[in-house]
């Protein structure tokens, strides 16, 4: 009698070759990198210098206070930019995710762009504000706003306080938005997923640090490690619009 080898039970898939399993709760930080295939700057890619404005002088308090008109004048180019982009397969792929997986899904986003929304993400929470959107500086209303402000004579009130209005932007310097909700989103996780962003900006660059001490499965997915590349279990090397949707 020949000897017939029983088929061996396929192995089991090693967990860095699975990507989610279907109990899995997903936590999503995304930057600027997952809009670059949509035509967006990135901070990092145009060298610190963004839309020829150095960040220092746009993006702190202080140079809204120094300069309101350039600081609109720059938010007002980035609003033209963003407003002409379209969402790429990344956008597109984390908006299923959260369709598919329900409460199981939380979309932190270090962007102020739209593209996660017009993806068809409903709950992508933007830490670091949105460019679409201006805030009263005195009583802190805050409205949608798509309008472009480069006439220094003509830069916006509030129609309540008729104080000047800002853009919604967190600022260097300033607290990142409901940074409470996030933390406990993060510890309620099993997979922290981070993808597109150097890691230099603090504290969403933290929030691997803050998973990986939980025991905390952590990915990291971009073209290059970020800079806080020692905090991941896992690197992904790839563009978002062709990684992502695969590890998804
Ligand atoms: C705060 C809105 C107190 C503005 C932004 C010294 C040491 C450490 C920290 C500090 C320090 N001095 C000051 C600080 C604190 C400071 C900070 O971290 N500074 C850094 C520069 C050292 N942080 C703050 O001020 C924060 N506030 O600390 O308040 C506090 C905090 C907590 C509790 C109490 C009090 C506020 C920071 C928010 C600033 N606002 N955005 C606007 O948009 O105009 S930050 C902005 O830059 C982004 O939002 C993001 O957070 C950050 C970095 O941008 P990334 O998204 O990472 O993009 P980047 O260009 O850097 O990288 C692009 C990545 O994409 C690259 O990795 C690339 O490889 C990748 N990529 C490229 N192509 C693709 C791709 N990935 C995928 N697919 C591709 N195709
Ligand atoms: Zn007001």
């Amino acid at each position: 009698m020949s000897y017939v080898p029983i088929a061996r039970a396929p192995a089991a898939p090693k967990i860095s070759e699975v990507a989610l399993l279907p109990q899995d709760r997903l936590f999503v930080l995304t930057g600027a990198g997952i809009s670059a295939e949509s035509g967006l700057a990135t901070f990092r890619g145009s060298g610190g210098l963004w839309n020829g404005f150095a960040v220092q002088d746009v993006a702190t308090p202080e140079a809204w206070l120094q300069d309101p008109a350039r600081v609109w004048n720059f938010y007002s180019m980035r609003r033209r930019d963003a407003s002409a982009a379209k969402p790429n397969p990344a956008h597109l792929a984390l908006a299923a995710a959260e369709e598919k997986m329900g409460d199981r899904f939380y979309l932190c986003t270090q962007n102020v762009d739209d593209l996660h929304e017009q993806a068809g993400s409903r709950r992508a929470h933007h830490m670091h504000g949105k460019l679409f959107e201006s805030r009263c500086t005195s009583c802190e209303h805050i409205l949608p706003d798509r309008a472009l402000y480069t006439d220094a004579q003509k830069l916006p009130h509030c129609g309540i306080c008729a104080a000047p209005m800002r853009p919604h932007i967190v600022w260097f310097g300033e607290v990142p938005l409901d940074l409470t909700g996030i933390s406990r989103q993060l510890t309620a996780a099993t997979v922290v997923l981070v993808v597109g962003t150097s890691g230099s900006v603090y504290p969403a660059a933290g929030f691997v640090y803050a998973a990986r001490e939980r025991g905390i499965r952590t990915v990291y997915l971009g073209p290059e490690p970020p800079d806080n590349a020692d905090a991941f279990d896992e690197i992904v090397l790839g563009t978002a619009s062709e990684a992502l949707p695969t590890f998804l």
